[in-house]
């Protein structure tokens, strides 16, 4: 399908629990869903066996090397190009869910989201405005302990273990260092309502005057 136009490109990254989901939950909601597409980093984990195992014989989710990253970066780009791409869902190895198969349809606007989207450089290339969603560490810590147990099924001692050992030297290192390059920092410590209107009303504008190829 060619649609004479290239989609605008949104990246949106920040480190985990940081509330990237809820702000794109909330953001789609202000659009047509064939307005927008969203494609998360979350669903082109590797399998299991083929995660980083460290030290203490933990899996380590936290590495860039987690990722399909080729596969990841084709679909984008195959999305881009106005192709619909299908993918399975990605459960995090929660048994109690059972994986659909996701249909990304080419949109005028594509947003990629996940923790390393602006550390790999083919995908940050690609992205025409970065959102940094930021929040303090303990409140991150605090959410992630929530979530893992509710969404993820992880034991408490689980996820303590892996926010020190993973999360939080996968965010110095990999996450951290691309703030700068970050058209937008959103602040995510109580709420981010102002920051979503005023992205959502940037978003629209691009809607309406679509950029030609
Ligand atoms: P967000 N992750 C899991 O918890 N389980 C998996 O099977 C795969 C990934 C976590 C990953 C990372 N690390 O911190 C987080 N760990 O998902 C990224 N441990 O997702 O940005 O939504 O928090
Ligand atoms: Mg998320």
């Amino acid at each position: 399908m060619t649609t004479g136009t290239t989609p605008f490109i949104v990246g949106i990254t920040g480190g985990s629990a940081s509330g990237k989901t809820l702000f794109l939950k909330r953001l789609l909601n202000s659009f047509k869903p064939s307005e927008v597409c969203l494609i998360s980093q979350d669903n082109y984990y590797k399998t299991r066996d083929h995660q980083p195992i460290d030290e203490n014989g933990v899996h380590n989710f936290d590495t860039p090397f987690s990722i399909d990253f080729d596969l990841y970066r084709n679909d984008i780009l195959s999305l881009r190009e106005g192709n619909v791409v299908t993918k399975q869902e990605y459960t995090f190895n929660n048994p109690n869910v059972v994986p659909k198969m996701l249909t990304y349809t080419p949109a005028p606007i594509i947003i990629v989201e996940g923790i390393f989207v602006f550390y790999y450089p083919e995908v940050a290339k690609m992205l025409d405005l970065k959102v940094f969603i930021d929040a303090k560490e303990h409140i991150k810590l605090k959410r992630r302990i929530v979530r893992d147990n509710n969404e993820r099924g992880y034991d408490l001692e689980d996820v303590l273990y892996r926010y020190e050992y993973h999360v939080m030297p996968t965010y110095e290192k990999y996450i951290k260092p691309f703030k700068g390059d970050a058209d937008i920092v959103v602040p995510n410590n109580q709420n981010f309502e102002r920051a979503l209107e005023v992205l959502v009303a940037y978003l629209k504008t691009k809607i309406e005057q679509p950029q030609t190829v």
